[in-house]
């Protein structure tokens, strides 16, 4: 298996051979207790020992005994009091404890889980120590996560194709058939347990026709299978599923969820799968979206429409995962009171309260759709009564495909921190996504994942951050970026010399970056219809999807204020609200969002928004040249397969931003007939 491969769970060799000598006692020994039933124990020993000896090399001896979920690495008899005393706690049942020894003499670790689960991941906590080589001594860690569902979308169809995949095909299907015999399926289960990811939804949310059949017995067997090999890795499986199913399968002349026959029809589809699959997870739902089928076809609205699943699934304890998604996409752009940000607060706030406890509505980040920068959607944390779980996409479907590199863990860090001031100052996303601020019985966060069939996953080596860091912010929203880009890196590339250190760094400053060379002050889009990724300005501009920015020869951006435009800002709250609706307190980065601006206007940066574009385009060209040195000078440092996959990249992503640089400064320079001050290459 290839160094990409591999990814952060690396197999490689500590090259300090004195190190693996002094750790010989420690590793040298596993005993481990778990309850024989639950084949997530096996995995936590399998990953422990496998992990030992590809650090060290060393083959510990292991003894398994039925008991508590726990592991003691080393000096057992040592061990005992320590054992006895973390026996006494409840964690729950995702936690983990980690104590170790003080000095050197009959060295132990012990791992207590708060289940099996707990115990997996406190395995996979003890490796990143081992991969990071950091210290073993004075262990003294406590763990929880802080959101419940920590959960994976795959935009996988079963033609093998991904929708907005970047990095091959599907590893999940080919041809319409369920790629069970891959050892890809299980790996990438190992990736993602690692960083604590607890569900997954293995198909597209546009399910097609024959996807739409993966809730029948053609290919039920075949999911049964999927979930267990997730299962084992503490992974719950879910489905996307059409909502119109019982007509596309041919049983039924409607899908109208008022109707008692449509409603039996799940609930016998609902038994007929969770007879297969006992712990299956629920259902993923994109209705009335983007032209899929939904409740409004019946003149229903979406309470009804989810909550009809829900009591399908409820019985079993399945969850619906409702996504709010819903806006008009057949918009017409001479209409300037028509904002698209607006629709999913618009359909789903009047809602709150009736929906069924076992519905999520799964909200995108922001208002429009994934863009490099967008104020956070004023219905996250808006419905009190409402469970809710955000969702981020780890693909980079307008930040750079996976050719550009955009860390994307800074923008998400952003929007959780985001106080939303809903109750009050410190009403955080992050503590709306863990249900700390409302009291939501399920929640959390979900992420688009960004993974094929590549060898390394990812098409881009340094996107595998996203992923990585994509699970260790959902079980811990406080973490750092830097902590983060720099634990990836370690692993990744190991904690010697200098390419951790720099590959760090140039994480740290991607997203600024690639915010910088592409469409200004969050205004958005400007990029290629359908494809997302190279520029066009007006690509969007004159379209039926609500994607504008309004340029003309006099300024430029999206008035959404109450007072002259679309009155989007009042889906705040009033801090918030006021901060948007003000021209002089909207921050930079979102002032084309809001407002439409002169060119003149002056930025509280001090710069007009001309020369803002100005600068920044040619600043984030710039800084990609300086990357591109950077890695040159990591050549004889990083194994060659990285080495030039990265360079390869780099260098597309220098094409990309000068292509942008050049096209949108002469396109702004052509509307506004204001000359750069700088007196730099302008077409
Ligand atoms: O970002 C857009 C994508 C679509 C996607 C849609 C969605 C799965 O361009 O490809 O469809 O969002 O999130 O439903």
């Amino acid at each position: 298996k290839s160094r990409g491969y591999q990814a952060w769970l690396t197999e490689e060799r500590w090259k300090n051979t004195a190190r693996i000598e002094t750790v010989r006692p420690l590793l040298g020994v596993v005993s481990a207790s778990v309850n024989p039933e639950q084949a997530v124990g096996a995995a936590a020993i399998e990953e422990m020992v496998n992990g030992i000896t590809s650090f060290t090399g060393i083959h510990p001896d292991v003894t398994v005994t039925s008991g508590p979920a726990l592991m003691v690495i080393g000096a057992k008899e040592k061990a005992e009091s320590v054992v006895q005393e973390l026996n006494m706690y409840t964690l729950k049942e995702e936690g983990y404890v980690i104590r170790s020894s003080r000095g050197q003499s009959s060295p132990f670790v012990v791992l207590f889980g708060g289940s099996e689960k707990g115990l997996l991941y406190a395995v996979f906590h003890f490796l990143r120590l081992l991969g990071t080589e950091a210290e073993l001594e004075n262990l003294n860690i406590a763990q929880t996560p802080r959101n419940a569902l920590r959960m994976i979308n795959q935009w996988d169809n079963m033609d093998g194709s991904v929708e907005r995949g970047y990095s091959g095909g599907s590893i999940f299907y080919r041809e319409n058939r369920v790629l069970l015999e891959s050892s890809r399926i299980r790996d990438y289960a190992r990736l993602l347990a690692s960083v604590g990811i607890n569900a997954i939804a293995v198909n597209n949310v546009n399910v097609h026709h024959e996807e739409t059949r993966l809730i029948t017995d053609a290919y039920l067997p075949d999911v049964a299978k999927l979930a267990d090999l997730f299962g084992r890795y503490g992974i719950r499986l879910f489905l996307s599923v059409n909502y119109a199913a019982p007509m596309e399968l041919g049983d039924l002349s409607t899908a109208d969820p008022l109707d008692e026959g449509v409603q039996q029809w799940w609930r016998d589809k609902a038994s007929e799968i969770y007879r297969r699959i006992p712990d299956f997870g629920g259902f993923l739902v994109k209705a009335d979206s983007e032209n899929r089928p939904g409740p409004f076809t019946y003149g229903r609205d979406h309470a009804d429409g989810a909550n009809m699943l829900a009591d399908a699934l409820a019985h079993w304890g399945g969850l619906v995962l409702w996504r709010c998604f819903v806006y008009d996409c057949h918009q017409d752009w001479r209409d300037r009171q028509m904002d698209r940000a607006r629709a999913a607060y618009d359909h789903f706030r009047p809602l709150d309260g009736r929906f069924r406890d076992n519905v999520i509505l799964q909200i995108k980040n922001g208002p429009m759709d994934f863009q490099v920068r967008e104020p956070v959607s004023p219905l996250f944390g808006a419905m009190e009564h409402t469970n809710q779980m955000m969702e981020f996409q780890i693909a980079q479907e307008y930040t750079g495909q996976q050719r550009d590199v955009c860390f994307l863990v800074s923008q998400w860090k952003q929007a959780m921190d985001f106080d939303t001031c809903l109750k009050g100052p410190g009403s955080t996303v992050k503590r709306i996504a863990s249900g700390e601020l409302h009291s939501y019985r399920y929640s959390g966060v979900t992420g688009v994942s960004n993974i094929g069939d590549d060898d390394n996953w990812t098409g881009h080596p340094l996107a595998q951050a996203n992923l990585y860091g994509f699970g260790r912010l959902a079980w811990d929203p406080d973490l750092t970026a830097e902590e983060i880009a720099s634990e990836w890196s370690k692993l990744t590339f190991t904690s010697e010399g200098r390419v951790a250190a720099m590959v760090t760094e140039l994480l740290l400053e991607s997203y600024s970056v690639y915010e910088s060379y592409t469409a200004p002050l969050g205004v958005g889009w400007m990029v290629q219809p359908h494809y997302h990724y190279a520029v066009d300005v007006d690509g969007y501009e004159y379209s039926k999807w609500g994607t504008y920015h309004f340029a003309d020869c006099y300024g430029i951006g999206v008035d959404r204020t109450i007072s002259t435009g679309t009155g989007y800002t009042s889906q705040y709250a009033p801090v918030n609200r006021e901060r948007y609706e003000s021209l002089e307190k909207c921050p930079d980065e979102l002032v084309l969002f809001f407002h439409h601006v002169p060119y003149t206007h002056v930025l509280h940066s001090g710069k007009t928004v001309i020369q803002h574009i100005y600068d920044t385009h040619f600043e984030g060209v710039e800084r990609v040249e300086a990357w591109v040195h950077r890695w040159q000078e990591l050549k004889n440092e990083v194994d060659s397969e990285r080495y030039e996959q990265i360079a390869e990249r780099l260098g597309w992503q220098e094409n990309n931003a000068k292509q942008w640089r050049d096209v949108i400064n002469t396109y702004f320079y052509r509307k506004s007939g204001i000359s750069d001050a700088r007196g730099r290459r302008i077409y």
